[in-house]
C-alpha cells in the first residue's frame, strides 16, 4: 500500500440539485482514475455511489457516499451527496468532512434550489467552492447565459477556470493556457481573455506579485500563482467555474488536473471550526493541526446502522494518525474502544487499511458509543472538543406510526431509534399523553423512504395516520394567583400555600422559574416541589390541553406549617396556583408555522398559490427552476397541510413535490382557538 502524506490529500464533496449529475460525475472520475473498469449509470443502477437498493429503485441518491481514488500522486476523497431537498441532511453532513465543495450545476436547467442552498451552506462552513457545470453535451444549452446568471446571482468572483472548446467536445484549462489554437466557437470569449481575467484576479492576493506583474506584464509561474490562488479560494474571492460532461467525459481530465494542482490540501483549506470547552463553561476556538504526529482528532460526519456490521461511524481525521488497534475515546466518554478494523470506503465496499492520516476519510464498525457529530480522540486532553454544529433544517413533516402487529412495539422503537441515529433530519417523537409515536422528516418523500426501509430492511409493517398538531399555549399578560393546599385526614395533614405570578416572555424563550420568596415563607427545601408542580401544570396545558411555553413563573410568597408541610402539598399548591394564574393571563393558543417550498410544473403555479392562500398560507417568492419548472416559497400553518401531498398530486398530475421546515409559532386565529378550547373541555368532562 502506498504511503501518503497529508499534503497530497484532497477531500471534496459533490453537492448540488437533484439530477445535476453528481453520481454520474463521481462515476466518470472513478473510471478515469482507474478505480472502476467500466462506467456504470444511474439508469442501470450500477454506479459506485448509488449502491443502496432503495437508491437504485428511486434512480437518485438518498445517502452520502464516500469514495477515494489516486490521481497523479494525490489521493482524492470524494463524497457524493443527494440533491433532493428531502435528503438534505446527508448533504449538509458531508460539508463537515471536506475542504472543497464542488457545486454541480445542470447545464440544462441552470441554477436551482439546491445550487443556491449549497452555495450558501458551503460558504457558511468556509469551504473552498468550485462550480462545475455538467451536461455540456446536451442539446439546447446556453452556457454563456448560464455563466452570466451564475455571476449575477453569486458574484463576479465566479470566474472561468476552463472553457468548452471544439463544439463542447473538449475543455481547455485557462490558468495554464495563456493562448492556444482552440475554437471556443460562439460560446465564449477567447482563451486568452479568460486567462488574463483569472491571472488579474489571482495576483491581487499577493502585493509583491501584483507589483511585479503590473510592472513587467509577465505572467507569474504556476508555482508562484499557487499560494495566492489558494488564498483566493479560502477567502471566497475566487469561485472557479469548470465545465464537464459526465456522459462524454469532456472536461473530466481537466477537472482531475484542477483537483490535483489547485484544490486545497487539508493545510491549505480554512481550518475546521473546532471549539474546546466543558459543557456549561465558556468555549474557545481550538485549532486542529493536520499533523500526523499530534494527538488524534477525528469527527464523525455520518453514521450507518448496518444489519450485519452494527453501527458504522464514518469520520474525517483532522489531526494525528489513527492506526489499527489504537485505543480511541468518543467525546467525553471515559472508556476507550479499540479500533479493531479500520476502513476506507468505496461506495458499498469497505477496504481495510492500517492507518489514516490527517485529511483522510474512513470508517470503523461495531462501536456502539459512536454517534453523529461525535469527536474521536486518543487522549483525555481532547475530551471536550467539538466541531461547530452544522445547521440542519428542522423537520416538520410528520406521520403517526403504529405497528400492524400487536407485540411489535418495542421493535418499532428500536428500529426508529436506528433510523434516527443515521439521519440528522429525521426525528422520532413520543407523545405520552396521546400515546402517539410521530416520525418527522423534511418531506413526504423523506418519510416514505424511511417507511420503505423499515419494510424492506427490517421487515416491519406499520400503519400511518396524520399526527396531532403540536399546538402550544402561552400567556399574554401578567397575572397572579395564590393557592392553599390543605388536607386533614386522620393523622398527619398536608399543608402548603403558594403565591406566584406568570409573566409573558418572547416567543421561543421557553420557561423560566424564579424563586423570589423572602424570609423563608416557603422553606428552601420545598421550592423544588413548587417548581415540579408548576411544570406539571405547564406540561398538561391549561386552556386547551397543550404545553404552556414562553413564560416566566415567579414564586414570591407562600405559607408553610412546621408539621404538616410536605413535598406533595407544595407540588399540588404549585400546580394549582400556576393553573389559576394562567387562566387569568389572557392565555392564547399558538400553532406551528412552517416554511414550505413547492416545486411543480409552471402551468400549475397559479392553482398552487391559490390553494396555499386558501390554507391560510402566504407566498414569499416564486421563481423559475429550469425549463417548465417553477418553485414557490412561502409560509403556511402546519395544521393546514396535513393532506397536502394528495392535493399537490392532483393539482400537478403527480409532477409536484414539496418540503417543509419549522419556522415559528404564531397565535391561532380566535375562532379556531375557541374550537380547540371547546374540544378540550368536552374531552375533560368525558
Ligand atoms: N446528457 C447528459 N446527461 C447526464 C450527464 N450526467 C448525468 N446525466 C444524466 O442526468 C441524470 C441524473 O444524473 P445523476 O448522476 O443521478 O444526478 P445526481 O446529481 O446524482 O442526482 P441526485 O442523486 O438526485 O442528487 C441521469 O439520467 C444521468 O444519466 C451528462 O453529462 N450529460
Ligand atoms: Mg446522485
Amino acid at each position: 500500500m502506498p504511503k501518503y502524506t497529508t499534503d497530497v490529500i484532497r477531500a471534496i464533496a459533490l453537492v448540488g440539485h437533484g439530477g445535476a449529475g453528481k453520481t454520474t460525475l463521481a462515476e466518470a472520475l472513478l473510471h478515469r482514475a482507474g478505480v472502476i473498469a467500466a462506467r456504470g449509470s444511474v439508469e442501470k443502477g450500477n454506479t459506485v455511489c448509488d449502491f443502496d437498493a432503495q437508491e437504485k429503485a428511486a434512480g437518485h441518491t438518498l445517502n452520502s457516499a464516500p469514495t477515494h481514488f489516486d490521481w497523479q500522486g494525490v489521493q482524492v476523497h470524494l463524497v457524493d451527496t443527494p440533491g433532493y431537498p428531502d435528503f438534505a441532511g446527508q448533504a449538509i453532513g458531508a460539508l463537515a468532512a471536506v475542504d472543497t465543495a464542488l457545486i454541480v450545476v445542470n447545464a440544462q436547467t441552470g441554477i436551482e434550489l439546491a445550487t443556491e442552498r449549497m452555495m450558501k451552506w458551503s460558504a457558511a462552513r468556509k469551504l473552498c467552492r468550485m462550480i462545475v457545470i455538467n451536461k455540456i453535451d446536451a442539446d439546447n444549452v446556453d452556457l454563456p447565459a448560464l455563466v452570466n446568471d451564475i455571476r449575477s446571482r453569486f458574484g463576479s468572483q465566479c470566474m472561468l477556470l476552463d472553457l468548452p472548446v471544439h463544439d463542447r467536445r473538449e475543455v481547455v484549462e485557462v490558468l495554464e493556457h495563456a493562448v492556444g489554437e482552440f475554437d471556443t466557437g460562439k460560446d465564449f470569449e477567447s482563451v486568452a481573455a479568460a486567462h488574463r481575467a483569472l491571472i488579474d484576479r489571482v495576483v491581487e492576493e499577493d502585493e509583491t506579485l501584483l507589483a511585479r506583474y503590473l510592472e513587467d506584464g509577465q505572467d507569474p509561474s504556476a508555482q508562484e500563482l499557487h499560494a495566492p490562488f489558494e488564498q483566493a479560494l479560502r477567502g471566497g474571492h475566487l469561485i472557479p467555474i469548470l465545465f464537464v460532461s459526465a456522459r462524454t467525459g469532456a472536461g473530466i481530465a481537466e477537472l482531475l488536473h484542477v483537483i490535483q494542482t489547485l484544490a486545497p490540501n487539508p493545510a491549505e483549506g480554512n481550518p475546521p471550526p473546532f471549539y474546546k470547552g466543558e459543557p456549561g463553561s465558556a468555549v474557545e476556538e481550538f485549532r486542529a493541526s493536520p499533523d500526523p504526529d499530534l494527538h488524534v482528532l477525528a469527527h464523525v460526519f455520518k453514521v450507518v446502522v448496518d444489519p450485519y456490521l452494527g453501527k458504522i461511524g464514518i469520520f474525517r481525521v483532522h489531526q494525528g494518525t489513527i492506526r489499527k488497534d489504537a485505543q480511541l475515546f468518543v467525546g467525553s466518554g471515559r472508556r476507550p474502544f479499540k479500533v479493531g478494523h479500520l476502513y476506507k470506503l468505496q461506495g458499498k465496499d469497505s477496504i481495510e487499511v492500517d492507518e489514516l492520516i490527517p485529511g483522510e476519510l474512513g470508517a470503523i464498525a461495531k462501536v456502539e458509543e459512536i454517534e453523529f457529530d461525535a469527536v474521536l480522540h486518543d487522549s483525555h486532553d481532547e475530551d471536550h472538543i467539538h466541531l461547530k454544529p452544522l445547521e440542519f433544517p428542522l423537520p416538520m413533516q410528520g406521520l403517526a406510526v403504529e405497528t400492524r402487529r400487536k407485540g411489535d412495539e418495542q421493535r418499532l422503537f428500536d428500529i426508529l431509534h436506528k433510523l434516527e441515529m443515521e439521519d440528522p433530519c429525521f426525528i422520532v417523537e413520543r407523545h405520552p399523553g396521546s400515546n402517539e409515536t410521530v416520525i418527522r422528516g423534511l418531506g413526504e418523500m423523506h418519510l416514505r423512504s424511511k417507511l420503505e426501509k423499515m419494510a424492506s430492511q427490517y421487515k416491519l409493517e406499520v400503519t400511518t395516520t396524520p399526527p396531532r398538531i403540536p399546538y402550544r399555549e402561552t400567556v399574554t399578560r401578567v397575572a397572579a394567583a395564590t393557592y392553599r393546599h390543605k388536607k386533614q385526614s386522620g393523622g398527619a395533614g398536608q399543608f402548603g400555600e403558594v403565591s406566584l405570578r406568570v409573566e409573558p416572555l418572547e416567543r421561543g424563550a421557553g420557561f423560566e422559574f424564579v424563586d423570589a420568596v423572602k424570609g423563608g415563607a416557603i422553606p428552601g427545601v420545598f421550592i423544588p416541589a413548587v417548581e415540579k408542580g408548576v411544570r406539571q401544570a405547564l406540561d398538561a396545558g391549561v386552556i386547551a390541553g397543550q404545553p404552556v411555553v414562553d413564560l416566566r413563573v415567579v414564586v414570591h410568597d407562600g405559607k408553610h406549617h412546621p408539621v404538616d408541610s410536605k413535598e406533595v402539598a407544595f407540588v399540588a399548591a404549585g400546580r394549582k396556583a400556576a393553573m389559576a394564574a394562567i387562566r387569568d393571563a389572557a392565555t392564547i393558543v399558538l400553532e406551528p408555522i412552517v416554511n414550505i417550498e413547492v416545486t411543480a410544473p409552471e402551468s400549475a403555479i397559479g392553482d398552487l398559490t391559490g390553494d396555499l392562500a386558501a390554507r391560510r398560507g402566504h407566498i414569499t417568492g416564486t421563481g423559475g427552476r429550469g425549463p417548465g419548472v417553477a418553485a414557490i416559497a412561502g409560509e403556511v400553518p402546519l395544521a393546514e397541510i396535513a393532506d397536502y401531498q394528495s392535493r399537490l398530486k392532483s393539482l400537478t398530475g403527480g409532477q409536484g413535490s414539496y418540503t417543509i421546515e419549522f419556522s415559528r409559532y404564531a397565535p391561532l386565529p380566535p375562532s379556531l382557538q375557541q374550537k380547540l378550547v371547546a374540544q378540550h373541555q368536552t374531552h375533560e368532562e368525558d
